[in-house]
């Protein structure tokens, strides 16, 4: 019998986050795999500058300047992207580190407003162009941190659990309709800005996170294994992928050669 596929060459690709790390490298992955892509985030140089290469590469980008905790941006967002068949929601951060005691709940609300309400903007206001795909793929990218707790990543931890609710609730919701939610959990990825974010632009810290570590992930491999998961036949449905370097066995467990 033969497998349904969709051709990703007729396809469109709206990617949040799209300015830096796992979110530029998905862009230009799913670019080469055929996908139109629209890249989304607040930093128009950097989309215009992605833009840009990937229609050297030969690929076709369209630039959308949003911060993801706007509703009314967002709303306004949607009805200017005509088609969606696949949704990748990286707009994501940690900001501190700062233990239970001394943490500041605006950092809290920031990483809440931004992992959990970003997703959830984004995903209820393009979800008529997603089921009128009529193959619809939402990809939620969290965290191993949403599974798993550790000291003074409280605020990261609590929205990155409520990220892994987004997505996981969303795919019994969607039973039945022309919908997939996968969702990806990165481990430790040493990308330029992540740790630099949760560290207050500290680079002596955030440096220290991969010290020693041999091979962290890089974005190209998360972004790899959103390109692999949204190619499956539309009936086969990733629910969840786990993605951690070999170095790390368990959050805790990180092999440092020094
Ligand atoms: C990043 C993974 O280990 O910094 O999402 O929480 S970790």
């Amino acid at each position: 019998m033969a497998i349904p596929t969709q051709d990703p060459t007729q396809r469109t690709a709206v990617i949040t986050g799209a300015s830096s790390g796992i979110g530029a490298a998905t862009a230009r992955e799913l670019a080469r795999a055929g996908f139109t892509v629209v890249l989304a985030a607040r930093r128009a140089d950097r989309l215009e500058a992605l833009a840009k290469e990937v229609r050297t590469d030969g690929g076709t980008a369209r630039v959308h300047p949003l911060d993801v905790t706007d509703r009314e941006a967002v709303t306004a967002f949607a009805e200017q992207v005509e088609s969606c068949d696949v949704l990748v929601n990286i707009a994501g951060g940690a900001y501190g580190t700062e233990e239970i005691a001394q943490a500041d709940p605006d950092d809290w609300r920031r990483m809440y407003e931004v992992n959990v309400l970003g997703a959830l903007h984004v995903t209820q206001s393009l979800m008529p162009q997603l089921l009128a795909s009529g193959d619809g793929t939402v990809v939620v990218v969290s965290s191993t941190a949403s599974f798993t707790c550790y000291e003074g990543g409280g605020g990261y931890s609590a929205a990155k659990h409520g990220a892994h609710v987004v997505a996981q609730t969303l795919r019994l919701e969607a039973c039945g309709q022309p919908l997939r939610v996968i969702e990806i959990a990165p481990g430790m990825v040493q990308t330029e800005e992540f740790s630099l974010n949760r560290y207050r632009g500290n680079t002596d810290k955030a440096e220290a996170v991969y010290a020693g570590v041999p091979d962290p992930l890089v974005a190209e491999d998360i972004a790899d294994t959103v390109a692999w998961a949204v190619t499956r036949p539309p009936h086969v449905n990733i629910d969840l992928l786990v993605v951690r370097p070999r170095a790390q066995a368990a959050q805790h467990k990180v092999h440092r050669t020094a």
